[in-house]
């Protein structure tokens, strides 16, 4: 007897999520069709980038009655709640700029989430044309830790497009997500990287120097390389769900070696005699703004609790 694919095989799921706004979601068929769709009653919430089954409903659009299990979540934690940002992906490109300014800070909650989610992270220096010879040094120079300890840094002009080439080629076949303040260019970037798209662009607050949440809600475009790029909204702050020192450790990829040589196995690496990773700041092994990233990072959960 001829049996159909098992339901749970990737051939049944029919489209894609490229966007929700409270219970109505934006869906694209596998033939690249867009459709507006309703999930039925008993689906979990769903969140851009899942892939999901879908039958065409009386009234015309989509009902969506399967949600794929999913791999490559990035949430983000408010209000005592983890939130999805995205999910099925594979990189995370957290994006700075000069203007507005990115704190370290940021960039560290960041690559907290990704390392814990197993997700490959990259950081993006855009609006390079602001900047002159002197202060991309700079610039260069303290980003320059994130790439001694393994992580990808990019420096970008969306407006100019130097640099976009290089960006380009690292997405190919891949799922890639945008964070990062407002108006710190990420709509722009999808526009430099995908030239038929149409993301709102905003301006930067000439009084505040701040964003103005151009982007409202979190979409998926395609890139012309097999790629998946996702825009989403700039924030002002990245939370983390709280948790013990041992593990939020454990987001820090340069502790991870020392962590054993520890003279206590729960150490906080916060104030314990033995503690190998308070030595290898002081030796300088451990760059000491991540250290203090690490330990602002900690001071806010005991805050939140
Ligand atoms: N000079 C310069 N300006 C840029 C560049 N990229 C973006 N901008 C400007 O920065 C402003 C904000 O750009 P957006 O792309 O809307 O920023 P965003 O990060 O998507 O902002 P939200 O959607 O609010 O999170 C716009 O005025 C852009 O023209 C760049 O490479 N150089
Ligand atoms: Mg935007
Ligand atoms: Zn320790």
């Amino acid at each position: 007897m001829a049996s159909g694919p098992p339901s749970s095989s990737e051939a049944r799921y029919n489209g894609t999520v490229i966007s929700h706004f409270g219970n109505e979601i934006l869906i694209q068929s596998v033939q690249g069709e867009r459709l507006r769709a309703i999930p039925r009653q008993q689906l979990p919430a769903l969140a851009t980038g899942d892939r999901i089954h879908y039958e065409t409903g009386e009234a015309g659009h989509a009902v969506i009655d399967e949600v794929a299990p999913r791999h490559g979540i990035l949430t983000r934690h408010s209000k005592q709640q983890d939130k999805l940002v995205a999910v099925n992906i594979d990189k995370v490109l957290i994006i700075c700029a000069a203007k507005p300014a990115c704190k370290t800070g940021l960039i560290d909650r960041y690559l907290v989430a990704c390392e814990q989610a197993g997700l490959d992270a990259m950081i993006v220096f855009n609006k390079i044309d602001l900047l002159d010879a002197r202060k991309l040094e700079t610039t260069r120079t303290e980003l320059a830790v994130y790439e001694r300890i393994g992580y990808r840094v990019f420096y970008v002009s969306a407006k100019q497009g130097e640099g976009i080439d290089a960006l380009t080629q690292s997405l190919v076949s891949a799922t890639s997500v945008l964070v990062g303040h407002s108006a710190v260019g990420k709509s722009s970037l999808i526009k430099s990287l995908i030239p038929t798209s149409a993301p709102r662009i905003g301006e930067v607050s000439k009084s505040t120097n701040k964003g103005q949440h151009t982007t409202t809600h979190t979409e998926l475009y395609q890139t012309g390389n097999e790629g998946l790029i996702i825009d989403s909204p700039g924030i002002r702050e990245f939370g983390i769900k709280p948790m013990d020192a041992p593990q939020l450790a454990q987001g820090f990829r340069e502790f991870v070696p020392y962590i054993e040589q520890c003279k206590f196995r729960n150490c906080t690496h916060t104030n314990e005699p033995g503690c190998a990773i308070i030595q290898a700041v002081r030796d300088e092994r451990i760059y000491k703004g991540r250290y203090d990233s690490y330990k602002a990072i900690l001071n806010s959960f005991a805050e939140a609790s």
